[in-house]
């Protein structure tokens, strides 16, 4: 029986590394497991070795000269094909659940909406990239644009965050859209951490509840 496929979409600082790491400490005792099915936490860009210097080509540029919007529109591309083909299309086929910081919603959010490059251009290389892999469950962590940059606080910004707050105003504006479009749950995560990560076991368990059953 093929695993499950989770991702966590949202802006930048919306919580989703700390609910991956939540998830990672939960999932397992949660029951919903199936017997034998390992957890895979993975991201993206930079979820396989190729990603990971894709993954620096896209945020930390040498010399810091940018891609050009098309450019990096492909280098996501590329990341995501060589994650689904090396990384996630095994493991679900190998039964086991794999949880993804970032998948295609995020290009369509920054590179759609953010960049305002073709959205049926991206649609399409989506479908390439993923080879129609789609997500199970894709939950959205909404978050305003103002707590975002104060979560972020003084880090230093990569080269997307550096966009500015018109450029992630239109990124959030577009993960809402997609978020209605496509079905996906959404979670507000302007709420402490333990909420948040209440509100995803409940969400998961809800979602999931028939799939161990089916598998036994
Ligand atoms: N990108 C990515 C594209 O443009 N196109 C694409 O196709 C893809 C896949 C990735 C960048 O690439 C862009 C989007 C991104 O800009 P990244 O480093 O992976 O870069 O960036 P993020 O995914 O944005 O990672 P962040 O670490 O910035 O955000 P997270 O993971 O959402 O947030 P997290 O968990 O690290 O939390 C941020 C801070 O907030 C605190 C945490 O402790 C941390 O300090 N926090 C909370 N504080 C209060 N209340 C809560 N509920 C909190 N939850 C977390």
């Amino acid at each position: 029986m093929r695993g499950r496929f989770l991702v966590l979409e949202g802006i930048d600082g919306c919580g989703k590394t700390t609910q991956l790491r939540h998830l990672a400490n939960w999932l397992p005792s949660s029951g919903l497991l199936p017997e034998g099915a390992s957890l895979l936490l993975t991201r993206e860009p930079g979820g396989t070795a190729l990603g990971a210097s894709l993954r620096t080509l896209l945020l930390h540029p040498p010399g810091e000269v940018s891609p050009e919007p098309l450019s990096e529109l492909l280098l996501y591309a590329a990341d995501r094909a060589q994650h689904v083909a090396q990384l996630i299309r095994p493991a679900l086929e190998q039964g086991h659940w794999v949880i993804s910081d970032r998948f295609s919603g995020s290009t369509l959010a920054y590179q759609g909406f953010g960049r305002q490059l073709d959205l049926n251009v991206i649609e399409q290389l989506e479908s390439i990239a993923t080879a129609g892999l789609v997500p199970d469950l894709t939950v959205l962590l909404e978050l305003s644009v103002e707590e975002s940059l104060v979560r972020r606080g003084d880090r230093p910004n990569d080269r997307i965050e550096a966009e500015g707050v018109e450029f992630l105003s239109r990124v959030a504006s577009g993960f809402r859209s997609l978020a209605s479009q496509r079905n996906w749950l959404r979670i507000e995560a302007d709420q402490q951490m333990e909420i948040v990560s209440a509100c995803m076991e409940r969400e998961l368990r809800q979602h999931f509840a028939g799939f161990k059953e089916a598998t036994t």
